[in-house]
């Protein structure tokens, strides 16, 4: 098969460019999505993933991370600290326990027993941005994107679909979730069938944006399942949307409806597709030594008001 790797926004494009070097090398796609996604969780300059990711509402670097392989196997990590690469921990998750999920202190303990070494992750620039924030006093979580419009101060959660030579796809994901987050707060990424899923039948989705709204409508699952009834990546997608769409509208009227949600999902075939709910998300795809970033489909504009539903 001719090797594809997709992730979500801007700076999938620089993680492709490493998962695909593998996958072309003949590594693995769980190799390959391993190591894409450990290139965004060591840029400081990305402040939603791993080292430089911003704080949760106590001033801590939080992180999550999961992978989901073509055998079924699943490696998760939960609300992990001062691990700089938690996508390698759950990795080590996956291959060598008998467990899908490690969450908070018992992660940590895990990954220094299995050699990891406990590192900062708060960077200048991530502090400076949580004493403004605690000293605007809004005391609310924030969703940040790497929008097309925003792209120069904000930046996402990275999901990464892969398939190699060998016709096997890889889904990972990795990020520090919502700036300003409630501490103990989990969203969609280390969450199986919400951040990521696989089946080896049918193919993979992953997801960006607000997790409690993925989490509500199984998102990723969601997708594959839709796949396996024989729609494209991209319509699997918009369905997915639309239940994500009113799935937060019937849980409350009161809800935060500013939301962004974002998919992206890859068939057997190697077909590749993306949706979100607003304008704004962008997906990165490399096939054939090419890289390109594009603009997703979506179901509502920023006109869309909800007082008229
Ligand atoms: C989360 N989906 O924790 C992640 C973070 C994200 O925009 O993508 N934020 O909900």
């Amino acid at each position: 098969m001719e090797p594809i790797v997709i992730s979500t926004w801007q700076h999938g494009l620089e993680a492709n460019e490493e998962a695909y070097r593998n996958l072309n090398e003949n590594a693995n796609s769980l190799d390959s999505v391993e190591r894409g996604l450990t290139v965004t969780e060591n840029n400081p300059e990305v402040h939603s993933v791993g080292y430089g990711g911003l704080p949760d509402n106590e001033g801590r670097v939080t992180l999550d991370a999961a992978l989901m392989d073509w055998k079924a196997r699943i490696g998760s990590v939960i609300g992990i600290e001062h691990i700089k690469n938690p996508i390698r921990l759950a990795r080590v998750i996956l291959e060598d326990t008998e467990h899908t999920i490690l969450s908070g202190d018992g992660a940590f303990t895990f990954a220094i027993r299995n050699g990891f070494e406990p590192e900062l992750l708060l960077t200048e620039y991530s502090l400076k941005k949580y004493l403004e924030w605690k000293s605007q006093g809004s005391g609310k979580a924030e969703e940040r994107h790497t929008d097309r419009d925003t792209f120069n101060d904000y930046h996402d959660t990275i999901g990464m679909i892969a398939m190699d030579k060998f016709g096997n796809i890889t889904s990972g994901c990795t990020t520090s979730g919502l700036a300003w987050k409630l501490h103990g707060r989990v969203g969609d990424s280390p969450i199986i069938g919400a951040g990521l899923y696989n089946d080896a039948a049918v193919g993979a989705a992953a997801s960006t944006g607000r997790g409690e709204e993925c989490i509500r409508a199984c998102g990723s699952f969601y997708i594959v399942e839709m796949m396996r009834q024989g729609l494209s990546p991209t319509e699997a997608c918009r369905r997915a949307c639309e239940r994500v769409y009113k799935l937060n509208l019937l849980s409350s009227k009161n809800r935060d409806h500013k939301y962004q949600v974002g998919f992206i999902a890859m068939n057997i075939s190697g077909e590749v597709g993306a949706f979100s709910i607003r304008s704004g998300f962008q997906y990165a795809v490399m096939k054939n030594n090419i890289n390109t970033l594009f603009d997703s489909e979506f179901l509502i504009d920023e006109k869309y008001i909800i007082e008229d539903l």
